[in-house]
């Protein structure tokens, strides 16, 4: 056991997730990562004096049982997810659709619904739900993840209002484009066009995007921040972006 106070991060074997277990550690929190991916899970979690877990939230069953294994609750950083495919609506893929919808939206919800009653225990609970700026508008060949953001994006926001009173804060990070393994798991590992995306400019890190996090959960109790979008200097929206060479 441990006196710091509890933070769970899901998908945090690597990229954000993993950034933000290393940010938020050296804020002081113990920090209980969940991931699918094991070896690296435990890896994370050794650096960082932390409880690696597994959990696969696309799975009823193993994200009840990693809600169950998780003893307190202070902090919920909802940051697993992703994007399969970028196709246009007449092309979509059903399956990858699915996927996006499972992971994005069920899986936060269940991780959010399991873990309510630590955070209110807590007395000071916080959720941190990392969405996107696809969760702010449409853009040409994106619906299904830009679909899944905005539906996790309605789940998060809406719970603002139903957790009114209550000692729960909540805090949406919508970033723009990050560095991370993101690209690869959305184009099936076509390192080519993963590349592609970050041609020309540079993008935000995922220790970018976890200094946020770890800033938004250190504020005072009393401070909602409510929704930060960051994107590269370099990045003006989801189709916007200014490219060198
Ligand atoms: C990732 C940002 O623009 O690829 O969530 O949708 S974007």
């Amino acid at each position: 056991m441990t006196d710091r106070p509890t933070a769970v991060v899901t998908g945090a074997s690597s990229g954000i997730g993993a950034a933000t277990a290393r940010a938020l550690a050296g804020a002081g929190f113990h920090v209980v990562l969940g991931a699918r991916r094991v070896d690296r899970l435990e890896a994370v979690a050794k650096e960082v004096d932390g409880t690696a877990l597994r959990l696969d939230v696309t799975d009823k069953a193993s994200a009840a049982a990693f809600v169950e294994a998780v003893p307190e609750c202070r902090l919920l950083v909802n940051n697993a997810g992703g994007a399969k495919g970028l196709e246009p609506v007449e092309e979509a893929d059903e399956d990858d659709w699915r996927w996006m919808f499972e992971a994005n939206v069920i899986g936060t919800l269940r991780l959010t619904q399991g873990l309510l009653p630590k955070l209110r225990a807590s007395g000071d609970g916080h959720i941190i739900t990392v969405t996107s700026i696809a969760a702010l508008a449409p853009y040409d060949n994106g619906a299904g993840y830009t679909g899944a953001k905005h539906a996790q994006a309605m789940l998060h926001r809406t719970l603002r209002g139903e957790l009114l009173g209550q000692p729960i804060r909540l805090t949406e990070i919508c970033p723009g484009m990050v560095e991370t393994e993101f690209s690869l798991v959305r184009f099936e590992g076509d390192r080519e066009k993963a590349d592609n995306v970050y041609r020309g400019l540079t993008p935000l890190s995922a220790e970018d995007v976890a200094d946020v996090i770890a800033f938004a959960a250190t504020r005072p109790s009393h401070v909602n921040l409510d929704q930060i979008t960051l994107m590269p200097r370099a990045q003006a929206s989801a189709s916007r972006a200014h490219r060198e060479g």
